[in-house]
Parts: structure tokens; C-alpha cells; sequence
């Protein structure tokens, strides 16, 4: 082989080593799934135990892509003070829920109260998200003043249909929540009258909180 067919093969060695090298450039797409929990207060819910208290129940949702081990605590806020940290002593897999309660008992003050649900509130948990963790309502924790007063307690079954209708639909718009003011600010003197006055209780009760409760069911 002389020195010239020596070059030509090494020119197409080369060119061959070249061109398989020349990988074509494909636009390769990539979908990153980051790997983490993201725990939110799903729903939570205030339940009268008392004369003029009340806990809290609340739901720990973990939305995110991986486990959140146990360890965390959640915090109960009212009206901007914490009241409770309780801890979540169990793991929560990927979209799964857990129920607890606060065991502080809180009585209600003026009217209502701000009640806010943090979970992982001293932040345990690295999250997908961690601005999403607080639920926040305003709990309307007024007595119903007459209806108390005719059954002798906060607690009967008849006085939780009107409270559930004054948070429903008179609470959620402006005509109710005008009647609603005016209601707590009138209602207090004749509660007190009828409180003490059995006949005026039996009365009240039959004529005019049984109907309207059985119209509102
Ligand atoms: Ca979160
Ligand atoms: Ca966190």
C-alpha cells in the first residue's frame, strides 16, 4: 500500500470517527417531579361544648408527592394569640388526610372570635409549598340570646338549626348581617326576661322557636 491510499483511509477513518461523534442535538424534554410533602388545613370546624365555649376540629391534608413523617405540630391561633400546639404523631402518605381536635376549650369573647389552623407551624416539614398551610375564619360565637334563654341551655339540638341558618344565609350577606347586629344588640334585656319567667319560657319555646326551627329543618 503505498503512501498515498494510506491517506486517503486515514481521511475517511477520520471523517467516519468524526461523523459518528456528531451527535444530532434533540430537544430532550426532561419533567422534574420534585419529591416532597405539602401538608394544608383542609377544613376545620368550631363545635360548641359549653354555656359559652367551644373547640376545634381541623383536617391535616398532605397534597404533595411524598411522605410527611410524623413529628410536626399543628397550632391553634385565636384571635391572634396561639393557644395549642398539638403534634401529628403519624405519618401521612401522598393525598392522605388526618382528623383532630384541639383539646383547649375556648370561650367565645365579644361575639366572635378569629380562629386560625397552621399546620407545621414550626416548620419540621420541608413542603412543596409552605405558604399554604393556614386556614383563617372569623367564628360567630354570639349566643342565640332568646332561644338559650327559652330552653335553659346553649345546647339543644334546635338552638344548633339557628345557628347553622344565621351562618348560612344571614351571615353571607349584608341584609342578615344588618338584622343579625340588631338582633344581638336588642335581644340580650329580653332574654334576660324571659329567663327568669317559666311561663314566658314554655311560651316562647312552643310558639315561637319550635315553629321557626321546624320551618328552617
Ligand atoms: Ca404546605
Ligand atoms: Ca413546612
Amino acid at each position: 500500500m503505498n503512501a498515498k491510499k494510506i491517506a486517503v483511509i486515514s481521511v475517511f477513518l477520520l471523517v467516519s470517527l468524526c461523523l459518528s461523534l456528531d451527535i444530532p442535538s434533540q430537544a430532550i424534554d426532561y419533567k422534574v417531579t420534585v419529591i416532597k410533602p405539602d401538608l394544608f388545613i383542609e377544613t376545620k370546624c368550631e363545635e360548641w361544648v359549653g354555656e359559652n365555649s367551644y373547640n376545634v376540629t381541623y383536617v391535616i391534608h398532605n397534597k404533595g408527592t411524598a411522605i410527611a413523617l410524623a413529628g410536626h405540630n399543628t397550632t391553634l391561633y385565636v384571635d391572634g394569640t396561639a393557644v395549642e400546639h398539638k403534634p401529628v404523631l403519624v405519618d401521612l402518605l401522598p393525598n392522605e388526610t388526618y382528623n383532630d381536635t384541639f383539646d383547649a376549650v375556648i370561650s367565645c369573647t365579644d361575639g366572635s372570635d378569629i380562629i386560625k389552623v397552621c399546620a407545621d407551624n414550626f416548620e419540621i416539614v420541608d413542603e412543596l409549598d409552605e405558604d399554604n398551610n393556614c386556614l383563617e375564619n372569623e367564628w360567630q360565637c354570639h349566643g342565640c340570646f332568646i332561644a338559650t334563654a327559652a330552653y335553659g341551655t346553649s345546647l339543644h339540638e334546635d338552638i344548633d338549626v339557628l345557628r347553622d341558618f344565621r351562618d348560612e344565609y344571614l351571615m353571607t350577606n349584608q341584609l342578615g348581617r344588618v338584622f343579625t347586629d340588631i338582633y344581638y344588640s336588642t335581644s340580650p334585656p329580653i332574654a334576660d326576661l324571659i329567663r327568669d319567667n317559666e311561663g314566658l319560657r314554655t311560651i316562647v319555646r312552643k310558639g315561637l322557636v319550635e315553629p321557626l326551627v321546624y320551618l328552617l329543618r
